[in-house]
């Protein structure tokens, strides 16, 4: 199917469903004071609608049930020590025990549910990240077999290096797996797959990628005391930009005159904005900047020096390093000090990913929820990065196939599709809008980040190390021209390679 059709698809699916801001387009949504309907165990097929309208829930072209005899769909996952006790570890393929935390509880639900109906056992193992790839390399160099792990989970960083090994499969051409359909992220079909190919993919089966997912929080308080009372409206307006974030930041001024006095802007004063070096290639996204799009022959081009770009981002680092920007990665502090100073007060606008929205139940601090600004109001259009260095996309390994590709493909489709309604209604509309259930702005921002994510090739495919060099943009004081240009030659050598790759042999 062509890609516009996809799209096309997809924006029938949103308009069917009310305005409902899908998995695929975005996530899930439900209207305040709904109750949980989405959650599988409760849910019967036939009859169930879609919480929002009332339209039939739809369903996916597979079997409803299937007799796989017991036989287990084993997923590998990267996995991160430090990480151990944060949202970061994946909380969306597998879980023992129901806890009565939301998330887990509607995985378990949604295990049953499809274990039951396609007698099978979903398994997951969490591994240091290094080690994905060693094992995926042995287990296609050995050809599958009883242990073979049916799905796996590198993390998107080291997924370039990890996938030319040639060990993944093209998820198009998997039997039971629809792409078309919503529980497949379209963003992510359309930027990620070259030249026909798609190796990797985001679906509704997982939270995690919505949690790393880019924004803005910002301290109620401190704002309403400083006459800030229209960041909203200038969100839903399509009015809020780099050029108003930096207004108001330019009104808080500077850090020590706000703070303790002592003359050195420290972590003890309030910041205008709390922020690192992940701004510069948030906020190059944020202003429409791309590294690379898909062009009409279905190949990478390398767009990061658009003009439109190039100006914008000449103002993002002019803005990441104005006095009022803290930079946790300058101050090298750890995460959770920097992320404490903005729950104690300490600055107006926090930089941040969705996850830290779970992360922050004990801020002492009430924050809402901005997207990452527009260049200009002309641009109509929020864009929220997703970050590399937090999450995993699914993939499945190279060795995997016949009745054992089948069977994995039947039951990612029947868990994606379960996913789409049960686990995304639970992640985002109970779980992440909960807290919030006094601020209904939060949750159009939350819809308009989860709707207007970018997955961009230039990143995920790590072509020609150009996303690091945007990275370093803001810190470094560097200029996107200047980096284009001397990066054209090496980006194009690595589109070249890529596609020399995917591309079937002749
Ligand atoms: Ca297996
Ligand atoms: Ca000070």
């Amino acid at each position: 199917m062509s890609k516009p059709m996809l799209r096309l698809i997809c924006l029938v699916l949103v308009l069917a469903l009310g305005g409902a801001v899908l998995a695929s387009c975005g996530s899930t949504e439900t209207p305040a004071g709904e109750t949980q309907t989405g959650t599988s165990s409760e849910t019967d097929p036939e009859t169930s609608a879609s919480p929002e309208t009332g339209e039939p829930r739809l369903k996916p072209d597979i079997p409803e049930t299937y007799d796989f005899g017991g036989e287990s769909v084993d997923f590998l996952c990267w996995f991160l020590g430090s990480w151990q006790n944060t949202v970061r570890t994946y909380r969306d393929i597998a879980t023992p025990d129901l806890t009565s935390d939301l998330v887990n509880d509607a995985v378990f639900e949604r295990n049953k549910l499809i274990e039951d109906n396609y007698k099978v056992s979903i398994t997951m193992r969490l591994v240091d990240l290094g080690d994905v790839s060693t094992i995926i390399k042995n287990q296609v160099a050995v050809g599958g077999g009883e242990d073979a792990y049916e799905v796996c989970y590198p993390r998107l960083l080291e997924f370039p290096g990890f996938f030319k090994n040639d060990i993944v499969q093209d998820i198009t051409l998997v039997p039971n797996i629809d792409l078309s359909k919503p529980w497949w992220d379209q963003d992510s079909i359309e930027n990620l797959t070259v030249v026909g190919v798609l190796p990797l993919v985001a679906t509704a089966l997982n939270v995690n990628d919505k949690d790393a997912t880019a924004a803005l929080a910002f301290n109620k308080q401190a704002a309403k005391d400083r006459g800030i009372t229209t960041l909203y409206d200038e969100v839903a307006d399509m009015e809020w930009t780099v050029e108003s974030l930096m207004g108001y930041c330019q009104a808080v001024g500077d850090p020590d005159s706000n703070g303790d006095g002592n003359g050195t802007a420290d972590m003890e004063d309030f910041w205008a904005f709390l922020g690192k070096n992940d701004v510069s290639t948030s906020f190059f996204h944020g202003i429409g900047g791309k590294i690379a799009k898909t062009g009409e022959d279905g190949k990478p081009v390398f767009t990061a020096g658009d003009p439109i770009s190039v100006e914008a981002m000449e103002q993002v680092v002019q803005f990441m390093n104005e006095p009022y920007f803290f930079n946790h990665h300058k101050a090298n502090i750890g995460s959770d000090v920097f992320t404490r100073m903005f729950e104690t007060n300490h600055g107006l606008f926090f930089w941040m990913r969705l996850d830290e929205v779970t992360a922050m139940r004990g801020s002492e601090v009430e924050f809402g929820i901005l997207p990452t600004p527009m260049y200009t109001a002309e641009q109509n259009q929020y864009y929220s990065t997703v970050s590399q260095h937090t999450i995993g996309l699914l993939s499945i390994p190279k060795d995997i196939s016949g009745d054992t590709l089948n069977m994995t493909g039947m039951i990612l489709e029947a868990l994606a599709a379960d996913s789409y309604y049960g686990l995304q209604h639970a992640y985002v509309d109970l779980s992440l809008k909960t807290k919030y259930s006094s601020d209904e702005e939060s949750r159009e921002s939350l819809n308009t980040i989860l709707s207007s994510r970018v997955f961009d090739p230039g990143i995920m495919y790590n072509l020609g190390g150009f996303g690091t060099e945007i990275q370093n943009l803001g810190p470094n004081k560097g200029s996107l021209a200047t980096k284009v240009r001397e990066y054209t030659d090496k980006v194009n050598s690595a589109i070249q390679e890529l596609v020399e790759f995917l591309s079937p042999e002749e």
